[in-house]
C-alpha cells in the first residue's frame, strides 16, 4: 500500500513546480474569496460612519482594491483550470507511455489470456480517471478546507449563535449530498458501461458487415442494436433523475440555510444582540462553507474511481514480462541457421498437458524441412518456440550452438522470418506495409522485395501503385495478394531462418502456385520450416517430419516415408483420394 502511494506521488515529480504553482494559486484564490466579505463588512460597519470626505476616499480605494482582488481571483481560477488540466494531461501522457511500452514487452502468454477491449480501456478510461484525481484532488481538498475552516473561524468570531444556526443544516446537507452523489455517479458509470456496450456492438457489426449482408440479416442486427440503444436511454433516465435530485435538493438546502440565517438573524437583531452588518456578512459567507461540502463529497467519489483505475493500472504494470533478455544475453553475428532441439518439452501455461514431449531434432543450415501431422499435434507450437514466443518448459533449443535463451530477443527475432496463414497488414499504404520488414529500407529495396515476392505486377496494376491505401487489415486486397505482401516483407527482412505456417492453405490452386513459387524463391539458402496441410506443396522438402501426439513419429524424404507405409502414407493417400473425387 505504501509503495503504491509513493509511486502515485512520484508522477508529480517532473511537475513539482506546476503542482506548487497550482496549489499556490488555489490557496490565494480561496483566501481572496474569504477576504472580500471582510472588506464589505469593514465598509458597512466602520467606513460608512466616518466623516463623509474621509469615507468617500476610503470607499473608492477599497472598491478599487476589491475589483483588483476579483481580477486576481479570476486569474487564480484560470490558472488552476488551465495549467492544472495541462499538468493532468501531461501526467496522463507519461502514464500512457508507460503502459503502452509495457504492453510492447509482454509476451504471447499474456495476450493469450486478455481481451483487447479491456486492455484498451486501461489506457483510455482508467488513465483519465487517474489524471482527473491527480490534478483536481489536491487543489480541491486544499481549497475546500481553507474555505470551510476559514469561514467557520470568521463567522464564529462575529457571532456564535448565528454560526451554530448556519452550520446546523450542514449534517443534513452532507447526508443528502452523499446519498445523491453516490447514486448519480453510479448511474453515470452505468451510462458509460452502456455506451461501451453500444460501441462494441457497432464495432462488431461494422467489422462483420459483409457477413451481415451476405445473410441479409440487417433487420436482426437493427433489433439487437435497438435493444442496446434502449438500455442506454433507460440508464440515462436514471442518471438524470439523480442528477436532478442532487442539484435541486442542494440548491434548496442552501436557500434554506439562507432563510434560517435571515430569520434567526432578524430575531437576534430585534433583540439587539447583533448588527445588520453582521447578518449581511453571514449571508455573504454561506456559499463559502456550503460549496466545500459539495466539493469534498465529490472528491470522495473521484478518489474511489481514480484509485480503482490506478489499481487496475498497477495490476498490468506489475506483470513482469515472462520472456525477456537474460542479463548476459549476446548478439549473434552472421547467423548460419543450424537449429537443434534437444529434449524439448513444452506445455502452455494454463494447461497441464504437454503439447511437446522430449523432442529431438537437428536442422542444418539451409535445409528445407516440412512438418506434417494431424491438427492439434503441435506443429505451430513447435515453430513458435524458435523465436521464443514461448519458452520451452524443458530441454533447450540452440541456434548455431547457442541456447536461444542466451541471445538477445531482438537479435534472435531479427534472424527469423515468419509467414502465416492469416496475414496481418496495418492500415496504410502498400509501401508502408512492406517496409515493416525493414524500417530503414529504401524505396528501391522495397520494389525489389515486391518483385521477388511476385507482387510487383499486381501492385503496379493499381492506379496508385505502391501508394495504394489498403484499408483496415488490407481488406482491399485478395488473400493471395496479402500473402505476397507478407512474403515481400520477409524478403526485405532477409533473415537466415524462415517459418511458413500454412502460408498457402487459404489460397486457391492458382494463387497457391504463385505464392508457392515466391516462397520457394525466398527459402533458397535459408533454413526453412514449412507447415502444410496440402502434402503436394511439400513433396520436394529435403526432410519431412511427421508430428503426432506422441512426438516425432517419422522422418525422411517423401519417397522414403511412402515406402515406410506408415502414418505419412496414410495421410498422403487420404488427400490423394479426396483430390480425385
Ligand atoms: N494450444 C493451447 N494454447 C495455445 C495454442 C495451442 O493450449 O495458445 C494447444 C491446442 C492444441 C495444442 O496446443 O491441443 C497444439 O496446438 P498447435 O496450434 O501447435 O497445433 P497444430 O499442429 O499447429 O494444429 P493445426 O494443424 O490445426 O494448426
Ligand atoms: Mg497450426
Amino acid at each position: 500500500m505504501e509503495h503504491r502511494w509513493k509511486k502515485l506521488l512520484s508522477y508529480y515529480k517532473p511537475f513539482k513546480k506546476w503542482l506548487f504553482a497550482d496549489l499556490f494559486f488555489a490557496i490565494l484564490g480561496a483566501a481572496i474569496t474569504l477576504v472580500l466579505p471582510l472588506i464589505v463588512r469593514y465598509i458597512t460597519t466602520s467606513v460608512v460612519y466616518m466623516q463623509s470626505k474621509e469615507s468617500i476616499q476610503i470607499i473608492i480605494k477599497l472598491s478599487i482594491a476589491m475589483f483588483g482582488l476579483v481580477l486576481v481571483e479570476a486569474f487564480c481560477n484560470f490558472f488552476i483550470a488551465y495549467y492544472g488540466h495541462i499538468m493532468g494531461a501531461k501526467i496522463e501522457f507519461n502514464m500512457r507511455n508507460e503502459i503502452f511500452s509495457h504492453y510492447q514487452k509482454l509476451s504471447f502468454t499474456f495476450y493469450d489470456n486478455q481481451k483487447v477491449g479491456q486492455l484498451m480501456s486501461r489506457v483510455t478510461n482508467d488513465l483519465f480517471e487517474i489524471s482527473e484525481l491527480l490534478h483536481h484532488g489536491p487543489e480541491d481538498v486544499i481549497i475546500s478546507i481553507i474555505k470551510f475552516v476559514g469561514s467557520f473561524i470568521i463567522l464564529i468570531s462575529i457571532n456564535e449563535e448565528l454560526t451554530l444556526v448556519a452550520f446546523a443544516f450542514l449534517p443534513l446537507m452532507i447526508i443528502y449530498a452523499f446519498y445523491f452523489n453516490r447514486k448519480m455517479k453510479n448511474a453515470f458509470k452505468e451510462n458509460r458501461a452502456k455506451i461501451a456496450d453500444i460501441n462494441s456492438q457497432i464495432e462488431d457489426n461494422l467489422s462483420g458487415i459483409r457477413v451481415v449482408k451476405s445473410f441479409a440479416n440487417e433487420d436482426i442486427e437493427l433489433e439487437k442494436f435497438h435493444e442496446g440503444n434502449n438500455r442506454f436511454v433507460r440508464s440515462k433516465k436514471r442518471s438524470y433523475f439523480y442528477m436532478g435530485g442532487y442539484h435541486s435538493g442542494l440548491g434548496a438546502l442552501t436557500t434554506m440555510i439562507t432563510i434560517g440565517v435571515i430569520s434567526i438573524g432578524a430575531l437576534l437583531i430585534s433583540k439587539k444582540t447583533i448588527e445588520v452588518t453582521d447578518l449581511i456578512t453571514f449571508l455573504l459567507y454561506i456559499n463559502n462553507f456550503t460549496e466545500p461540502v459539495k466539493k469534498l463529497i465529490n472528491f470522495t467519489e473521484q478518489f474511489q474511481n481514480g484509485w480503482s483505475g490506478y489499481e487496475r493500472f498497477l495490476e498490468i504494470m506489475d506483470i513482469q514480462p515472462d520472456i525477456k533478455d537474460a542479463k548476459d544475453a549476446i548478439n549473434m553475428k552472421d547467423v548460419k541457421g543450424n537449429i537443434e532441439f534437444e529434449n524439448v518439452t513444452f506445455r502452455y501455461e494454463e494447461s497441464n498437458e504437454e503439447v511437446l514431449n522430449q523432442i529431438n531434432l537437428k536442422v542444418k543450415e539451409g535445409e528445407y524441412i516440412a512438418l506434417v501431422g494431424s491438427s492439434g499435434a503441435g506443429k505451430t507450437t513447435l515453430c513458435s518456440l524458435i523465436p521464443r514466443f514461448y519458452d520451452v518448459t524443458g530441454g533447450k533449443i540452440q541456434i548455431d550452438g547457442t541456447d536461444i535463451r542466451r541471445i538477445k530477443l531482438k537479435n534472435l527475432r531479427d534472424n527469423i522470418g515468419i509467414v502465416q496463414q492469416d496475414v496481418y497488414l496495418f492500415a496504410g499504404t502498400i509501401m508502408d506495409n512492406i517496409r515493416y520488414g525493414k524500417p530503414s529500407a529504401t524505396d528501391k529495396e522495397i520494389v525489389m522485395a515486391a518483385k521477388n515476392a511476385n507482387a510487383h505486377d499486381f501492385i503496379m496494376s493499381f492506379p496508385n501503385g505502391y501508394d495504394t491505401d489498403i484499408g483496415q487489415r488490407g481488406i482491399k486486397l485478395s488473400g493471395g495478394q496479402k500473402q505476397r505482401l507478407s512474403i515481400a516483407r520477409v524478403f526485405l527482412k532477409n533473415p537466415p531462418i524462415l517459418i511458413f505456417d500454412e502460408a498457402t492453405s487459404a489460397l486457391d490452386n492458382e494463387s497457391e502456385r504463385v505464392v508457392q513459387e515466391s516462397l520457394e524463391k525466398l527459402a533458397k539458402n535459408r533454413t526453412t520450416f514449412v507447415i502444410a496441410h496440402r502434402l503436394s506443396t511439400i513433396r520436394n522438402a529435403q526432410k519431412i517430419i511427421v508430428l503426432t501426439e506422441n512426438g516425432i513419429e517419422e522422418k525422411g524424404t517423401h519417397e522414403e516415408l511412402l515406402a515406410k507405409r506408415g502414418i505419412y502414407e496414410g495421410l498422403y493417400n487420404m488427400q490423394f483420394k479426396s483430390r480425385i473425387q
